[in-house]
């Protein structure tokens, strides 16, 4: 609110739906005068008709100067209208889309807990050296991705700074959780000062989702394990603390972006979210059911998601993160020696057997055989399967 020289006045300005605005105006902390729904230009003609009917004469440039002086800062903390139209975009966006296919994932913590650089490092192929400096996102990042044509995540990240959780609890609540199926909680281990706020924010956003969707998948991130001792305990600790008042499911994942502890997580929630993951996984199953197959894994290629798999999900971690390390060598070895499209590739230890598939341009399948030592008979057998499997997942896309 400004004063008006010389009275008793206040004029205040905000901003309303439509690039249009609401003046009101205060005498001794008392409303007096308020009109909705004013375009910029005809705000000084309004305060000037105001006082007139005062029969107050208040010279039109002060007036002009006031009103400026309200607008620059109504323009500057106009959040409002900023975020307002990135969710409108977004729901605009989502809803040309096929439903049945894309998933909509709400990535929510409070500031600074590390959403972006989960985003990032997953899905953007950041390593961890350059998420260094993140930035705190303004409003909501919107982004869509396409994991190995298994599903379309659609990832809203957003924006953890209290004026927009302010935003997200008001008008844009409904426009956030509707139609989510997955709630992506990201709380940062060490900042345990704001353990409790992290906890309600939690709550509230926990009983939005279910609100709209009683189905919706619940996971939370404790994020930045990295930085702790004892990882255990603290995630035992914080699993009671967070989830005292829910009672709806919820996933934990301990997480960092330094290690493969987020691809595995995230692999997790891909495999979720998937209409093809049943037939994937069928398809392994039935592949690992053979004497000679230790596991079966396949895999996305540019994020090194793991999309079906039949490895324990404790050992996954490791052997997803070694295999797309494996997988990266690789194409740079075919890069660099211009050796043109990957086939197949296949590693012989003292121990063991892995051969790995280009299945389409986005997969590939990965056969861990149970020892080195078959008969050649027995790995040429498992080879053709391989060949077989790769086409039958091949045609699950086609189709
Ligand atoms: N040690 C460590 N630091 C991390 C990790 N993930 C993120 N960070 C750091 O945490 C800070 C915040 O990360 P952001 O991803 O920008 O946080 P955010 O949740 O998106 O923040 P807002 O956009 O403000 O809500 C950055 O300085 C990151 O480098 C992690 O796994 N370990
Ligand atoms: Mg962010």
């Amino acid at each position: 609110m400004k004063k008006i020289p010389g009275t008793l006045f206040h004029l205040g300005i905000s901003s309303s739906k439509d690039d249009k605005f609401l003046l009101n105006v205060q005498y001794r902390d008392q409303l007096v005068y308020e009109r909705t729904g004013l375009i910029k230009e005809a705000i000084t003609n309004e305060v000037q008709f105001f006082f007139e009917s005062k029969n107050l004469s208040i010279p039109r440039n002060r007036i002009d100067w006031i009103v400026n002086e309200e607008l620059s800062n109504v323009s500057s903390t106009n959040d409002e209208s900023f975020i307002e139209s990135t969710v409108t975009d977004l729901l605009g966006e989502f809803q040309r889309k096929p439903t049945e296919e894309m998933k909509k994932i709400i990535l929510i913590g409070l500031s600074n807990a590390g959403k972006t650089c989960i985003y990032e490092r997953v899905f953007g192929g950041k390593k961890p050296y350059e998420l260094l400096n993140s930035a705190a996102t303004k409003g909501i990042s919107y982004n869509e991705y396409k994991v190995g044509s298994i599903t379309k995540p659609m990832i809203w990240d957003l924006g953890g700074q209290q004026q927009y959780l302010d935003e997200y609890h008001g008008v844009l609540r409904s426009n956030i959780f509707r139609k989510a199926s997955i709630l992506l909680y990201v709380i940062d281990v060490t900042d345990t000062d704001r353990f409790e706020d992290a906890r309600e924010e939690l709550e509230w956003s926990v009983n939005q989702i279910i609100s709209f969707n009683p189905e919706a998948m619940i996971n939370v991130f404790f994020h930045k394990i990295d930085l702790v001792h004892d990882e255990d305990a603290l995630a035992a600790y914080l699993k009671k603390f967070l989830s005292q008042n829910i009672s709806h499911k919820i996933t934990f994942h301990s997480t960092s972006i330094f290690g493969q502890s987020l691809f595995s997580a995230w692999s997790e929630i891909i495999r979720e979210i998937s209409p093809k993951t049943t037939f994937i996984n069928s398809i392994l199953n039935s592949l690992k059911n053979h004497k000679d197959v230790k596991d079966a894994v396949l895999l996305e290629k540019s994020t090194g998601l793991a999309c079906g798999s039949t490895l324990d999900i404790k050992d996954e971690d490791i052997a997803v993160g070694m295999l797309s390390l494996l997988i990266v060598t690789i194409n740079k070895v075919i890069r660099e020696m211009k050796l043109h499209n990957f086939k197949e590739f296949k590693l012989k230890t003292d121990a063991n057997y892995v051969l790995i598939y280009d299945v389409t341009q986005d997969l590939l399948l990965i056969i861990i055989l149970t020892s080195a030592n078959l008969s050649s008979e027995s790995i040429l057998e498992i080879e053709e399967i391989g060949i077989e499997v790769s086409k039958q997942i091949r045609n699950l896309w086609i189709e």
